[in-house]
């Protein structure tokens, strides 16, 4: 089976894990997510995890570990996470997103994330 992935970041700073909120599409706007996208042909997923993070949030960023699982989108997608370390710039909302919070530990659960995104949060946080 050749799954389409998703990829996101779980990018940590200063024990606090990024948390970006949809500005679309309309049936998604509004809800949190860990940022990412889909892969473009030929790239592995930190590739795309890479270039995601510095086409929707203006930054440099390395990826660390995958999180262990991969959580089903619907229509044959799935989203695969990886942790991630700023290297360089300000996260800012370029493309997507309208809000960026930056949740500590106890936060986590103090925005409406996506439905798909909540296990894979959830493993994020036990790894501050
Ligand atoms: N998605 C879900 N959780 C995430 C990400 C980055 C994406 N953490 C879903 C939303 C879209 C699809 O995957 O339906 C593709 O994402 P994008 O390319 O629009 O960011
Ligand atoms: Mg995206």
């Amino acid at each position: 089976m050749d799954e389409r992935v998703v990829v996101a970041g779980a990018v940590y700073d200063r024990g606090r894990l990024l948390a970006a909120r949809r500005s679309a599409p309309p049936e998604l706007a509004g809800r949190w997510e860990l940022p990412g996208g889909k892969l473009e042909p030929g790239e592995n997923p930190r590739e795309a995890l890479v270039r995601e993070l510095r086409e929707e949030l203006g930054v440099e960023a390395e990826p660390g570990e995958r999180i262990p699982g991969e959580w089903p989108l619907g229509r044959g997608y799935v989203l695969q996470v990886w942790t991630v370390r700023l290297l360089s710039g300000e996260p800012r909302p370029l493309q997507d997103h309208d809000e960026l919070r930056w949740l500590s530990r106890r936060e986590w659960d103090s925005v409406d994330w996506l439905d798909q995104d909540v296990p894979a949060v959830v493993e994020a946080i036990r790894r501050l």
